[in-house]
């Protein structure tokens, strides 16, 4: 008995994360959005003292988050979708408008400014995943810039 124990709790001691990142999130935000607009964008700061990647993202909130990329093709401005996101170590990765965000799809209901949209960013490193949760407050964006949102 005392040896089955002893196994026991060596397996347990072996299935917990032998790695973890400290991931740094800063001034997350969300668009708020107009009457009728299905899609969103969401941004940060994100900061890893290892070399991880971005794989997925998800929220109760959203029915869909995608990566994106904003980048500037010739003349015109094109967005695709990313299966990860780069985030070396020590450095600061800027989600932003025009850059890399998150893509707040099919949205069930509009955001409103003040609004905290909870995202679980999933990030992995040789094979290893870790989450990281991230409450992002609505913004209201003022200005002309809103209506060219994708
Ligand atoms: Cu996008």
């Amino acid at each position: 008995m005392k040896t089955m124990l002893a196994a026991a709790l060596l397996i347990s001691a072996a299935s917990l994360p032998a790695w973890a990142a400290s991931i740094s999130v800063t001034d997350a935000w969300a668009r708020a959005t107009m009457p009728g607009q299905k899609v969103s964008g969401a941004y940060m700061q994100i900061r890893s003292d290892a070399d991880v990647r971005l794989v997925s993202v998800s929220s109760p909130a959203v029915p869909r988050v995608e990566m994106h990329e904003m980048k500037m093709d010739g003349d015109v401005m094109r967005m695709r979708e990313l299966k990860a996101i780069d985030l070396p170590k020590g450095k600061t990765v800027l989600l932003e408008p025009g850059g890399f965000h998150l893509m707040l799809m099919n949205l069930k209901k509009p955001i409103v400014a003040g609004d905290v949209i909870p995202l679980t960013l999933v990030v992995e490193s040789g094979g290893k995943q870790q989450a990281v949760e991230v409450k992002a407050e609505a913004r209201a964006m003022g200005g002309g810039m809103q209506h060219h949102h994708h």
